[in-house]
């Protein structure tokens, strides 16, 4: 992880830690001064669409790295029953049967047999963006119906 990505985490878990304990955000305040919007107290601690799917992220990754006595990677059993479970229609479409096994040789950059969470996420990365690119396709098909 980059130098600047890791402190912007950093700052965003102060952040965090921070709302925790006040309940409410500086930028709420300024929400409700600026645009007149009143925050109720659940609205503002409730964590936005974007915060939830990168929870699941983490979570998703810690429930299947802790499978074996080695927490905090995917051993290629534990990376197999991720993509099994969690991404069961993208394997569906992998017509080779060592699918698994190519994609974690891929993800495994630093060859320690093992994928860390950073290695994790340039599938989900990955996966997000050919998502991305038949969904603006489906778009512009649908535009000119
Ligand atoms: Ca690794």
């Amino acid at each position: 992880m980059g130098g600047a990505l890791k402190r912007m985490t950093s700052c965003e878990m102060e952040i965090t830690h921070e709302r925790e304990r006040r309940g409410r955000t500086g930028s709420d305040e300024w929400m409700e001064k600026e645009n007149g919007v009143r925050l109720q107290p659940e609205q503002a601690n409730m964590p936005s669409e974007l915060e939830t799917a990168m929870e699941s992220l983490i979570l998703v990754f810690h429930r299947y790295a802790s499978r074996d006595g080695r927490t905090g990677t995917l051993n290629r059993r534990e990376l197999r029953l991720l993509m099994e479970n969690e991404l069961s229609n993208f394997l569906r479409c992998q017509k080779d049967p060592a699918a698994v096994d190519k994609i974690m040789k891929d993800l495994d950059t630093n060859g320690d047999g093992q994928v860390d969470f950073e290695e994790f996420v340039s599938l989900v990365v990955g996966l997000s963006i050919a998502c991305e690119r038949c969904y603006q396709l489906r778009v512009k098909n649908e535009g000119r119906k």
